[in-house]
């Protein structure tokens, strides 16, 4: 019989790549989906699975729609990628964020406690719980959080709470803390398709330049294709366990600027891009750089995607946006 599994984050980036990697391994897979007047279901297309998901409705901050959905569906595995995930927002919306990204958690896993204790959760930790924490210039499993917006104290309290049930009740709950992950249907705000989106248009004419904010913040950057690989081997093991999923590899937001920049031809990028304080966070994380040596070890994982090639396959998928 094929397993189920049910996916939160259902539009966003993270679930069209894991759902497709689910049904490819014959999974049947539901999507939760919030109630909109007119959904986008335009990252599930390019991925190309929206026609072969089954969507329920529910909401992250609704606990009895989390409940009977859990209580009907009883999937195998839960995969908790839903959330208010843009880090600045969340100094504005700080009680919204909260709820979504960490009280769901809770109401998730007492639904799993009481009605289905053998389904398998993971849920989408993060490396802004690290904040301004760095071991000796790296951050793993092992290193002190230290978040530094309402985003990485909400995810931490999940983080935390999962592995509370799991120790108070046995559930097997994951947590996978994921490092900067991008792909051409990331978000436009964030700060990759942002770029790669500016770069392209600029190219073409059709903008001269793009503001940002800190030039100088540091983050490990993977392919969003690659992680939902390893979020799926953690809930395969014996064991549940906590893994961090990154590339090993930093590089600077200017680092990024120039070679999405030089991908279409121009040198002085600098022209191009003007600092405005709107994108300043009131507390800023520095510098993420992952050691995911426990994931490569005990999960087989390991990243297949590298900086450049990631940055330039975004900005090619933005020009072929415009050319279309
Ligand atoms: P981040 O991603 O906050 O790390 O969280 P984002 O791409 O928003 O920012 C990365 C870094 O770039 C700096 N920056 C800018 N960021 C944005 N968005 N726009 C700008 O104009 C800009 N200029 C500079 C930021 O200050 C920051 O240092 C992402 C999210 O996906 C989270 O949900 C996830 O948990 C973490 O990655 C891992």
């Amino acid at each position: 019989m094929s397993k189920i599994a049910l996916v939160t984050g259902t539009l966003g980036q993270d679930a069209p790549y894991l759902a497709k990697l689910l049904l490819d391994k014959g999974y049947k897979v539901y999507g939760l989906v919030r109630r909109y007047s007119n959904p986008n279901f335009s990252n599930l297309d390019y991925v190309g699975v929206t026609k072969k998901i089954d969507f329920v409705e529910g909401d992250l901050s609704d606990e009895s729609s989390l409940y009977n959905i859990v209580r009907s569906i009883r999937p195998d595995e839960i995969y908790n990628l839903g959330a208010q995930s843009f880090v600045r927002s969340s100094f504005d919306q700080p009680k919204l964020t909260t709820e979504v990204n960490g009280l769901a958690v809770l109401y998730f896993l007492n639904a799993i406690k009481m009605f289905s204790p053998t389904t398998r959760f993971y849920q989408a930790s993060t490396s802004e719980m690290f904040g301004s924490s760095n071991d000796g210039g790296y951050q793993d499993e092992n290193t002190v959080f230290h978040p530094r917006s309402p985003y990485g104290v909400a995810k931490l309290y999940a983080h935390w709470m999962g592995i509370n049930y799991r120790e108070s009740y046995g559930l097997f709950v994951c947590n996978g803390i994921l490092f900067n992950h991008e792909s051409p249907i990331r978000g436009m705000q964030f700060v990759t398709r942002k770029v790669a989106h500016g770069a392209a248009q600029i190219k073409k004419g059709l903008v001269d330049h793009i503001s940002m904010g800190n030039l100088d913040a540091v983050r490990d950057w993977g392919f969003a294709g690659d992680y939902v690989e390893a979020m799926h081997l953690m809930l395969q093991q014996d064991k549940p366990d906590d893994y961090v999923v990154a590339t090993g590899e930093a590089h600077t937001v200017k680092e990024m600027v120039q070679v999405a920049f030089e991908h279409v031809g121009i040198s002085d990028w600098e022209k191009h891009i003007k600092i405005d304080p709107a994108h300043m966070r009131p507390a800023e994380v520095p510098f993420l750089l992952g050691r995911p040596t426990k994931a490569m070890e005990k999960l087989g994982w390991k990243p297949k995607t590298n900086f450049k090639t990631l940055i330039t396959m975004m900005v090619d998928a933005e020009l072929k946006r415009l050319e279309k």
